[in-house]
């Protein structure tokens, strides 16, 4: 039996649109051929690589991360998570109102990037506080995210995440799960909001390139090692959990195939349509990486 029908019978709330099984079929018969050395993966973190809960509690983002804390506090005495959630209580809603047009949402998502990277320069945080709230938080990987990552590197294959997130979360978090994670090394890349320290280590400001939600294709990433290190491999994993993950690829030159996995947390079989539309393969729900070690194991 061939790869997609084997994962599609074994896996029930794996969901591939009828009109895509002939493509994604070819895609990854094509990339199987091809092999590792005409291989690259590009991945969103938060609630892609992460869990999105666990025991029936939810797991934190890299921004709930340092916000979820009672101790945490602004100038004014007030909490920072209480004024973190009071930005979320208006800008998440525009960011996922199905009604409104993308480019009506992105001044109020750059407002809400802003507001939050400021939030954080106003709370005295220092790295070495950042590093300790990483390394004690609840984040946690989906089961085999290790193991897919581990293999990657093994075999050189390079790794970009690209995340509207924090940066430097997924960099503590890495040094501490998987240490063979190196910012920037040869084929590990993070690509993300990353913040910038004074020499005693105090947040000062945020990286210049502001990426949120729905810049995630936008985003140059031709000035960036990574470009080179793609060059000459045209096959592309992506994988993501929102609509705004797909345009990830969108900067990258001759692209010959590219498969998106799409998770899809609280799935509802309305989202269900919407995400077999726009990813080739939906995963409903699933807090593993089985899916993704099946086809990268196969290539
Ligand atoms: N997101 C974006 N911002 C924030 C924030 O300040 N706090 C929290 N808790 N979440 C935020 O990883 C990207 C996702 O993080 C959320 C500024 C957005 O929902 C975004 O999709």
């Amino acid at each position: 039996m061939n790869l997609l029908a084997n994962i599609l019978q074994t896996h029930p709330h794996v969901h591939v649109h009828d009109d895509k099984r002939a493509y994604v079929d070819d895609a990854l018969r094509s990339m199987v051929k091809d092999g590792r050395k005409m291989l690259h993966v590009v991945a969103d973190f938060d609630f892609t690589l992460t869990m999105y809960e666990k025991d029936g509690m939810a797991l934190p983002s890299t921004f709930g991360v340092i916000e979820s804390n009672d101790y945490i506090k602004l100038p004014d005495g007030s909490l920072l998570r209480d004024k973190s959630s009071e930005l979320y209580a208006k800008y998440h809603p525009i960011e996922i109102d199905v009604q409104m047009e993308v480019s009506e949402k992105i001044p109020y998502m750059i407002e809400w990037w802003r507001s939050a990277h400021n939030l954080f320069v106003l709370s005295n945080l220092t790295k070495s506080m950042i590093r300790d709230l990483v390394h004690k938080s609840r984040m946690e990987l989906k089961k085999g995210v290790r193991e897919f990552i581990t293999e990657l590197l093994t075999s050189q294959t390079p790794i970009l995440i690209f995340s509207a997130g924090l940066g430097d979360v997924i960099q503590f978090f890495f040094e501490e799960r998987i240490p063979e994670f190196q910012h920037n090394h040869e084929s590990s890349h993070i690509v993300s909001n990353f913040i910038q320290y004074d020499d005693q280590g105090k947040v000062i400001s945020f990286s210049e390139k502001l990426i949120h939600s729905f810049n995630k294709n936008e985003h140059e990433i031709h000035d960036t090692s990574y470009f080179q290190t793609i060059a000459n491999r045209p096959n592309a994993i992506l994988l993501g959990d929102t609509l705004g993950d797909i345009g990830m690829t969108g900067g990258m030159k001759n692209l010959k195939q590219i498969l998106k996995i799409g998770y899809l947390n609280h799935s509802t079989p309305e989202k269900l349509e919407v995400y077999k539309n726009v990813y080739d393969i939906v995963i409903c729900d699933d807090q593993t990486f089985d899916v993704p070690n099946a086809i990268l194991n196969a290539i």
